[in-house]
């Protein structure tokens, strides 16, 4: 007779692949949302791990009496509270590395989007405009001459450094902690790389310690020629700062793939001509979410098989199996 295998919740949606092999591989419960009185009091003690790509509270952990994972899909796991789950024992694991290139990739496109307004040249081509009007006019932003600073040189940041670098561009970064393995200049605080830079990538993760850390005077820092990227979580940018900010062009344009209360982009933003705005895509190619995917699920099974985790948030880190 062979054992039971492990129960996993998946609450609320995601990713297609993560949920066939969820289904294929383990005793799988779907339910609409992070709800725990969408179940009944029988199921939840049969929940052994989770599955999630949405906001996982202290409470909704705590419904579970034989919680023992919960995998979250991304690597920014802001939304779920690991410092609850391991103060009681449950493992969180997220996706870290297996997105880092195609978030640097996409961070260089939206940089150059935002500069030489690729998106409404294309856009003017298409309404024929070049045949009826002529050219698309100059592009008062460019790339050449700029210096880059790097708001969280950690796995992402540094994979966006390297490009630039290749761009011929200066980089400079702010971190908590000075990095010793590299030679950019670090300065001990935002205001200060703001300040000693035009073009700023802010690539932290969201949370409390980030929260609106992009203010008024950070942009009032970065200055008229200041170009602000985005690509780290909505709630690091203060979204009002900001708006006022590209609307007097006391910085001159931004581009933003992360938003404050995403799916919903202030009617303001979308009203400004210099700002360049994409729907949460950095990593949303077949191949790195089908990779992201598969780190989910490899993390259940080992861990649910006494197994360490293999990507365990740092919160998790020394955290041991609780046996079965
Ligand atoms: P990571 O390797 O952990 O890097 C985070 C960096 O931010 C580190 O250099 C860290 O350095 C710095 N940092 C953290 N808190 C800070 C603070 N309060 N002040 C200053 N610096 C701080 O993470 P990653 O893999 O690069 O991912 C970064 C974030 O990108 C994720 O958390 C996620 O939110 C976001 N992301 C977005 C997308 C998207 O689709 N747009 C995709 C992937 C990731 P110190 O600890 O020394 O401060
Ligand atoms: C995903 C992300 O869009 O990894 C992250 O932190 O923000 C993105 O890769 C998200 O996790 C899932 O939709």
């Amino acid at each position: 007779m062979s054992a039971a295998r492990p129960t996993v919740l998946i609450p609320g949606g995601i990713n297609a692949r993560v949920r066939e092999r969820v289904e294929a591989e383990f005793e799988a419960i779907s339910i609409a949302a992070a709800d725990a009185t969408l179940l009944d009091p029988e199921a939840r003690a049969r929940i052994d791990g989770i599955a999630c790509s949405t906001a996982i509270t202290a409470d909704f952990i705590d419904a579970f009496p034989n919680l023992s994972v919960i995998a979250s899909f991304g690597v920014g796991y802001d939304a779920v509270d690991a410092k609850h789950a391991a103060s009681r024992g449950v493992m969180v694991t997220n996706t870290p590395d297996v997105l880092s290139d195609e978030v640097a990739d996409t961070a260089i496109g939206l940089l150059l989007n935002t500069l030489r307004e690729f998106p409404k040249a294309e856009a003017y081509l298409r309404a024929g405009r070049w045949a009826a009007e002529g050219a698309y006019p100059l592009t008062p932003l460019t790339m050449r001459g700029r210096t880059a600073g790097i708001f969280g040189l950690g796995r992402i940041g540094l994979a966006i450094a390297r490009r630039l670098e290749a761009f011929g561009l200066p980089i400079e970064y702010h971190t908590r902690t000075k990095r010793n393995d590299v030679d950019y200049p670090w300065h001990d605080s935002l205001a200060g790389l703001a300040s000693a830079v035009d073009t700023l990538i802010v690539v932290v993760p969201g949370g409390a310690a980030t929260e609106k850390a992009v203010n008024a005077d950070i942009l009032d820092a970065l200055g008229p020629q200041g170009v602000l990227i985005s690509i780290g979580r909505g709630s690091t940018i203060d979204e009002t700062a900001l708006i006022e900010a590209l609307a007097s062009r006391r910085i001159a344009a931004a581009g933003l793939d992360v938003f404050a209360n995403e799916p919903n982009v202030p009617q303001a933003l979308l009203d400004l001509p210099n700002a360049c705005l994409l729907p949460h895509v950095a990593s949303a190619s077949v191949s790195t979410r089908n990779a992201m995917a598969d780190l989910v699920v490899d993390n259940l099974a080992a861990w649910l098989d006494g197994r360490p985790a293999l990507t365990p948030v740092p919160e998790c880190a020394g955290l041991d199996r609780k046996p079965g």
